[in-house]
């Protein structure tokens, strides 16, 4: 089996999700792009990248006793990676506590073997990629309000029509 490519993420309920849907709508006669899949619409918390399948049959195991701090966050803006070209929503500050569930994410994900990104956590759902403008649009929609209390950890699979995810595991939510 080859290694597969792994990351964890917060998933938006299908309503949240349709919500995002729009914000991706409104902002591409602006920056044009592609738009997500809205089924695709997420919150990495964790790229882990390729991963052997001896560990992601790990992960997958341990996966659902790991427990995530549940949180809020707002999605208020709109913000620009110019890199990769992406438009994405995101909160205008990241609360204390969803930066507590990465860190904490990330110190058990050590266990495995995992080695934290040097970069700070910069919480974000991508609408669009292969964006043409390097700047966002002004204005975003009305606030979203996205209460979390698990995650998911998705095998992202190249095809031919593009990456496909894969649910592989969930963490319990809270009691
Ligand atoms: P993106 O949406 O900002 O591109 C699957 O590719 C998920 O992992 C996406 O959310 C993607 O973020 C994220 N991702 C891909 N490569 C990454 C990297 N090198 N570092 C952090 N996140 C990454």
């Amino acid at each position: 089996m080859p290694p597969t490519r792994l990351f964890y993420a917060l998933w938006p309920a299908p309503a949240l999700a349709d919500t995002l849907a729009t914000w991706a709508t409104q902002a591409r006669p602006h920056s044009q792009g592609r738009p997500m899949r809205t089924e695709t619409l997420h919150m990495t918390l964790a790229f882990l990248g390729s991963v052997e399948k001896e560990i992601a049959d790990e992960l997958i195991d341990a996966t659902p006793y790991h427990r995530l701090q549940p949180g809020t966050v707002t999605l208020d803006r709109y913000g620009v990676f110019t890199r990769p070209g992406i438009l994405w929503a995101g909160p205008e500050r990241t609360p204390d506590s969803l930066q507590a569930s990465h860190d904490g994410l990330w110190l058990w994900l050590s266990a495995f073997g995992f080695v934290p990104p040097a970069q700070p956590f910069r919480p974000h759902v991508t609408l669009l990629r292969n964006i043409e403008r390097n700047d966002p649009p002004a204005d975003a929609p009305p606030p979203l309000t996205w209460h979390y209390d698990r995650m998911v950890l998705v095998a992202s699979e190249s095809t031919d029509g593009g990456s496909r995810y894969r649910v592989v595991a969930r963490s319990k939510p809270q009691p």
